[in-house]
C-alpha cells in the first residue's frame, strides 16, 4: 500500500514521582477520547516535488518525542494521538485524500486537532478535511510562514510550495488567506502578484521584526468574519539559528518569542469573538536537518500551546 494508516505509539518519557502528583509532562496526558488530539502525515512527497530537502517524512516522530517531555501547564488538557497518515513514495494526493478524510472524521469526535506535517502539503489535506466537516462554513486561514505557498501545481501535480492555490482553486469565493511573517527574497514578483489578484492578507517578517504586533489587527479582522480559524505553522518562519531543521531555512527569519505571541493572540482571540480554532498544524520540520533537536523542541512548545489552551 503506498498510503497506511499507522497506529499511534506508546508515549513514554521522564517521570518525576517524587515530586509528587503535580509533576506531569506531557507524555502522562495521552489518552483515547479526549478534546484534543494530535495527527501526523508522515511525507516527504510534497517537499521532494517542490526540490527541497527531503525529510519531513519523519517530523511527526520527532515531534511527538519533543512534546513528551515538556511539562503540563496548570489546568492541563488530556489529549488523544490518532497515529499517522503514512505517504510512500510519490502517492501525495492518495495521502492527503486519506489525511483529508482522517481530519473530517477526527473532527466530529475532537473540539481541537493538531496536525503534525509533514512538508506543507499537509495544508491541502487540513484545509480539506475541515471543509468536509463544515461544508458551508466560512474558514479563515492563517498561515505563519516565510513562503506564500501559491504556487500553481505543475505536471506533476501539486506540491509542498502549492497547497493555498490548490484551496483557492476549490472554491475561488470564498478563499480567506493571511500570510504572516513572508520573506519578500523567498517569494517571486509573481507569487506577490497572484496574492495581491486573490486578495491574499499579508504582513512580512521586516513588519513583525519592527513591531511584533504588528499582524494583530489583520489577524483579528480574519477571526472576525469566519466561522472557523484554521491556523497552519511552518517552521521555516522563524530564524535558521531557531529551526535549522527544516527544508528550507530562513536568512533572517521572525523570532520565535513573536510566533509564541502571535500564536497566543490568535488562541485568545478566536475564543473571544467565539471563532473556534478547530484545526492547527506545524509543518516542514526535518529532524535529518536538526541540530540538537532544536527545530523539533520549537514546533513543540508551539504545539503544547496549541493543545493546552
Ligand atoms: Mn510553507
Amino acid at each position: 500500500m503506498s498510503v497506511t494508516l499507522t497506529p499511534a505509539p506508546d508515549w513514554t518519557g521522564r517521570m518525576d514521582p517524587e515530586d509528587g502528583p503535580d509533576a506531569i509532562r506531557l507524555h502522562q496526558l495521552v489518552k483515547p477520547g479526549a478534546r484534543r488530539a494530535v495527527l501526523g502525515f508522515a511525507c516527504d512527497a510534497g517537499v521532494k516535488r517542490n526540490k527541497g530537502r527531503v525529510g519531513a517524512k519523519e517530523g511527526p516522530a520527532a515531534l511527538r518525542q519533543a512534546l513528551a517531555n515538556l511539562s503540563a501547564p496548570a489546568n492541563a488538557l488530556a489529549f488523544s494521538d490518532l497515529g499517522d497518515v503514512a505517504v510512500d513514495g510519490d502517492a501525495l494526493e492518495a495521502g492527503q485524500e486519506t489525511l483529508a478524510n482522517a481530519i473530517r472524521d477526527a473532527l466530529s469526535e475532537h473540539e481541537r486537532l493538531v496536525v503534525l506535517g509533514g512538508g506543507h502539503e499537509t495544508a491541502f489535506a487540513s484545509f480539506k478535511g475541515l471543509r468536509k466537516a463544515h461544508p458551508k462554513a466560512r474558514i479563515g486561514i492563517l498561515n505563519l510562514d516565510a513562503h506564500l505557498d501559491l504556487r500553481l501545481p505543475g505536471e506533476a501535480g501539486g506540491s509542498s510550495g502549492t497547497p493555498f492555490a490548490q484551496i483557492r482553486a476549490l472554491d475561488p469565493d470564498r478563499f480567506d488567506y493571511l500570510c504572516v511573517g513572508y520573506a519578500e527574497e523567498a517569494n517571486t514578483q509573481a507569487l506577490m502578484k497572484r496574492a495581491q489578484d486573490w486578495g491574499v492578507g499579508l504582513v512580512r517578517d521586516h513588519e513583525l521584526i519592527a513591531d511584533p504586533l504588528a499582524a494583530y489587527p489583520a489577524i483579528t479582522d480574519l477571526i472576525a468574519r469566519n466561522d472557523f480559524l484554521y491556523l497552519t505553522i511552518d517552521i521555516d518562519v522563524m530564524s535558521h539559528f531557531q529551526a535549522p531543521g527544516v527544508s528550507a531555512p530562513a536568512a533572517r527569519g521572525v523570532p520565535f518569542s513573536t510566533i509564541e505571541q502571535i500564536v497566543s493572540f490568535a488562541l485568545k482571540t478566536s475564543a473571544s469573538l467565539k471563532t473556534p480554532l478547530a484545526l492547527a498544524d506545524l509543518v516542514e520540520l526535518s529532524p535529518v536537518h536538526d541540530r540538537d533537536g532544536v527545530t523539533a523542541k520549537t514546533a513543540a512548545v508551539l504545539a503544547r500551546r496549541i493543545l493546552m489552551s
